[in-house]
């Protein structure tokens, strides 16, 4: 395997001015024939003498080469391994091929490949040399024009990016469309569909008027599971033109919803290809968290057609300067859409869980990765979330107008552009007249920075807030320079009522930005107050580890009473995390009683709304224990977490059951509440709560109340011979999507025969397959994420199962095997005999034949 290094990168010699490509679809193969307008590129040193021009290509047959018009005879060109190789002989010519490929047989979902009887096309990142020879790197941007012909009963829809330009018909039954994109893109932006769809259509009139057509394309039979994906479209682009000043510019605006698909969905211009799962909803067959899924997806597809397709990334080590602003985008849409702290935690969640473990694994990486062998594997939390937690700093640091004014600067200078994450920071940086030296160590340096806070009383009503920040080393980064971390702080007194105060000479204030800058740094405090209570780091203004040696009456404090609900939520987490996480086996009977009392007066706080109680009185997850600690040990953390949930189950009881009871599930807050009730109820006495359980699952109207019953019933005792866990698989069977639910939901049972009944009964389901990535993560990708004390169970049964799983798929799709083998990356915060038995798995993986390089990138990275 090649490494590629991010201070290698050097501008291609040869350009692509226009792209012209004819697809003629048949039942077993495809023929495309593409015409390359190519000119060398002024910006490349090298170019001024005509090297050879190196097209890539995988997989493909090539059946016919000319230049100008004149045949290549076999001596004129070189084909190496996925390489086409040329000798330009003018600094602008023609090149034409004609390529036989096989996308019926394509199960990498990479390319040109079939899903559902349709076609249909990934490209990013690089997916396009599956179709043809190209310069398939990201700063080639090419006008396409694009003719598909195919059948006309089979693919009555033949669909590409842009405009369509001519249609018609031909001889055999067959039909042709013609499309022209006005855009000039990157090859990893384009797409075709073909196949016989359903159509949701509408329009939306943008801010100047202008009429866009939006057609969503479905699986026949699904329209009704489609509103709700428009809706949030529309939503999305008027946000974008209210809060950015974005228009759309094309007069017709596609989505299509296939099955089969690697990741949530693909921002082609003009031409979005979607994951069903971030499609199709309605309440029936989707739940409440869905619905924020699709309507968050919509978004972040929609609102890449400025970050990322106007202007897009000059090479994939830049990926963040799209995913990472993207993502923040989606957030800042989420939060207006639904409720701010509770779109914040959620965000939080994943950083902690994910993002914090990937840091500190084998796989550490900045957003601006220096290098990689695959670039699948850095579609990672940490170019996305921790990328988008970068931008989110840069918005706190500049305020919602000056971040305005460096976004409009970056849209003005680079509209049209293939650029990198520096043009990105300097337009922020020249916009506010800014200095933002020390702010690019978050692109460079990997790993989460810890700060140590101690708040220190000088005399009366003086203190000093003293902070000391330091990063652990990570592969290929031993030591950090300092980050510059913006800390949002406030302060209560002892009774949680929030204090003014003063920073430094600033003026009286509830709220201040410190911003950190050196390795030890020391703030000056003055507030009227004997005892203060600091709230920092308030709506996790930085993605960093923030410790700070609070007393438990303390953390119960801000728990019951910080006005940042954010801060509120995580002292919560904080005060359980330290319990959960300390050395003593076992928890005290104190420690569980101020829990309890925490929770107690969480939920009957009237003030507070039901969805934040409902994120307050869950447990951190094991995840995010992991996630936050150097080294674990697993038993005694499953203990503790038992036993506290065990005790707060039954020492809130009444509570539980009256919140079930009295709580009328009208609203997704209210339903998730009352959900949780019932998992709690469960804990108490599963004999005893069980009928209530039953009884959801039979009369539930939406599938967040069905699915919240089925999980609780599918992880009890007799979870899968349960007789409502099979009438909901035969209620559900033609409907795919719950019937990922009803996978996902079995591979929680905790208890010891559940790998057993993931071999011999989930794995072999006729409706379960290996080929389809929403399965494979239904079934073995929430098992080893989510059902921790069996993955991790002594015998390494878990382990087996996993190593299986990614041996299965390396041929058959190497994305989805890398992917599942970080599952494999915490390894070494574990015990020994556990290390032991995942190295063995590890090593067994690395032996394997024909290893892709998606897989062996992970695991060589995981022996290191
Ligand atoms: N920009 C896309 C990234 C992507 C992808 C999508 C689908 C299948 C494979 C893929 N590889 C990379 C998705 C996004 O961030 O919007
Ligand atoms: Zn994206």
């Amino acid at each position: 395997p090649v490494v590629k290094f991010r201070k290698n990168y050097k501008p291609s010699p040869y350009l692509i001015k226009n792209t012209e490509l004819i697809f003629q679809l048949f039942e077993d193969h495809v023929l495309v024939s593409a015409s390359l307008n190519i000119e060398s590129n002024p910006k490349s040193a090298e170019s001024v003498n005509l090297p050879p021009m190196e097209l890539d290509g995988v997989a493909l047959e090539l059946l016919e080469i000319s230049i100008d018009d004149k045949e290549l005879s076999d001596s004129d060109y070189q084909l190496k391994q996925d390489l086409l190789i040329i000798q330009p002989t003018t600094a602008q010519f023609n090149l034409q091929t004609l390529c036989k490929i096989y996308p019926q047989k394509n199960t990498s979902l990479e390319g040109l490949y079939t899903s559902g009887g349709k076609f249909c096309t990934q490209c990013e990142a690089e997916g396009f040399r599956k179709i043809t020879y190209y310069l398939d790197r990201p700063e080639i941007m090419s006008a396409f024009s694009v003719r598909i012909e195919g059948d006309q009963q089979k693919y009555p829809l033949l669909l590409s990016n842009g405009n369509p330009a001519s249609r018609g018909d031909l001889t055999d039954g067959r039909h042709f469309v013609e499309w022209h994109d006005p855009f000039p893109k990157p090859c990893y932006l384009f797409a075709l569909v073909a196949g016989d769809l359903d159509c949701l259509e509408d329009e939306f009139t943008t801010m100047n008027g202008r009429k866009v057509k939006l057609e969503l394309f479905v699986d026949k039979g699904k329209l009704d599971q489609c509103q709700f994906a428009m809706d949030s479209l529309k939503a999305s682009m008027r946000w974008d033109e209210e809060k950015f000043g974005r228009e759309y510019d094309l007069d017709l605006y596609m989505v299509v919803a296939v099955s089969d698909f690697n990741m949530g969905a693909m921002e082609n211009k003009g031409l979005n290809i979607f994951n069903t799962k971030y499609v199709l909803a309605n309440e029936k067959t989707a739940t409440d968290a869905d619905f924020e899924g699709v309507e968050r997806v919509i978004a972040h597809e929609y609102f890449h057609n400025w970050t990322g397709n106007r202007v897009t990334c000059r090479d994939w080590f830049q990926l963040s300067l799209k995913e990472g602003l993207t993502v923040f985008r989606d957030q800042k849409f989420s939060e207006d859409m639904q409720s701010k702290p509770v779109q914040r935690i959620d965000q939080v969640k994943i950083i902690r869980s994910a993002q914090f473990a990937e840091d500190s694994g084998p796989m550490a990486h900045p957003i601006r990765p220096d290098s990689y062998i695959e670039m699948n594997n850095f579609y990672t939390v940490t170019v996305y979330n921790k990328g988008a937690e970068v931008i989110n700093m840069m918005h706190t640091l500049l305020g919602e107008a000056g971040f305005r004014k460096g976004m409009d600067l970056y849209f003005e200078r680079h509209d049209g552009q293939a650029v990198t994450c520096e043009d990105f920071v300097r337009a922020m940086e020249e916009a506010n007249d800014v200095d933002w030296t020390q702010f690019r160590n978050w692109y460079s340096q990997a790993g989460t920075p810890l700060v140590n806070v101690k708040l220190t009383q000088l005399g009366a009503g003086q203190f000093h807030l003293d902070c000391e920040q330091s990063c652990p080393p990570t592969p290929e980064q031993q030591s950090k320079s300092p980050f510059m971390i913006p800390i949002k702080t406030g302060f209560l007194d002892a009774a949680g009522n929030s204090l003014k105060f003063k920073v430094e000479q600033g003026d009286w204030t509830d709220e201040a930005l410190l911003i950190l800058t050196e390795n030890k740094q020391s703030f000056k405090i003055e507030c009227d107050a004997e005892q203060i209570i600091p709230s920092l780091l308030r709506d996790f203004s930085a993605p960093i580890k923030l410790a700070y040696e609070y007393s438990l009456t303390q953390l119960a404090t801000q728990f019951a009473s910080d006005p940042n609900s954010f801060n509120r939520w995580d002292a919560g987490q904080n005060l359980m995390s330290r319990l959960l996480l300390s050395n003593s086996p076992t928890l005290s009977a104190t420690d569980k009683e101020i829990v309890e009392q925490a929770f107690s007066a969480i939920l009957h706080d009237e003030q507070l709304d039901n969805a934040l109680k409902a994120l307050a009185v869950q447990l951190p997850s094991l995840n995010s224990l992991i996630g936050q600690s150097d080294k674990v040990d697993l038993d005694q953390l499953f203990n503790k977490s038992n036993q506290l949930k065990q005790h707060l189950a039954k020492s809130l009881e009444p509570v539980w059951f009256s919140i079930y009871n009295t709580l009328a599930g009208d609203n997704a807050g209210a339903r998730w509440l009352r959900n949780v009730a019932l998992s709690y109820l469960l804990i108490a006495s599963e004999a005893q709560y069980f009928e209530l359980a039953a009884n959801q699952i039979t009369h539930a109207t939406n599938m967040t109340d069905e699915l919240a019953a089925l999980q609780v019933i599918a992880k009890s005792k007799n979870g899968f011979e349960s007789e409502y866990v099979e009438q909901f698989y035969q209620k559900w069977q033609n409907e795919d999507l719950v019937l990922d639910k009803w996978f996902s939901a079995q591979v929680l049972n905790e208890q010891d025969n559940v790998i057993d009944y993931i071999r011999s009964s989930l794995l072999e389901h006729e409706k379960f397959s290996i080929g389809n990535p929403n399965k494979v993560h239904s079934v073995i990708s929430t098992f080893s994420a989510n059902n921790l004390v069996q993955f991790h169970h002594a015998s390494g049964a878990g382990y087996a199962l996993l190593a299986d799983l990614v041996i299965q798929l390396n041929q058959i799709n190497p994305q989805i095997a890398g992917r599942l083998a970080t599952q494999f990356n915490q390894w070494k915060k574990l015990d020994s005999n556990r290390q032991t038995l995942i190295k063995s798995q590890l090593s067994k993986i690395i032996s394997i034949d024909a290893l892709s390089n998606d897989v062996f990138e992970v695991v060589d990275k995981s022996l290191k």
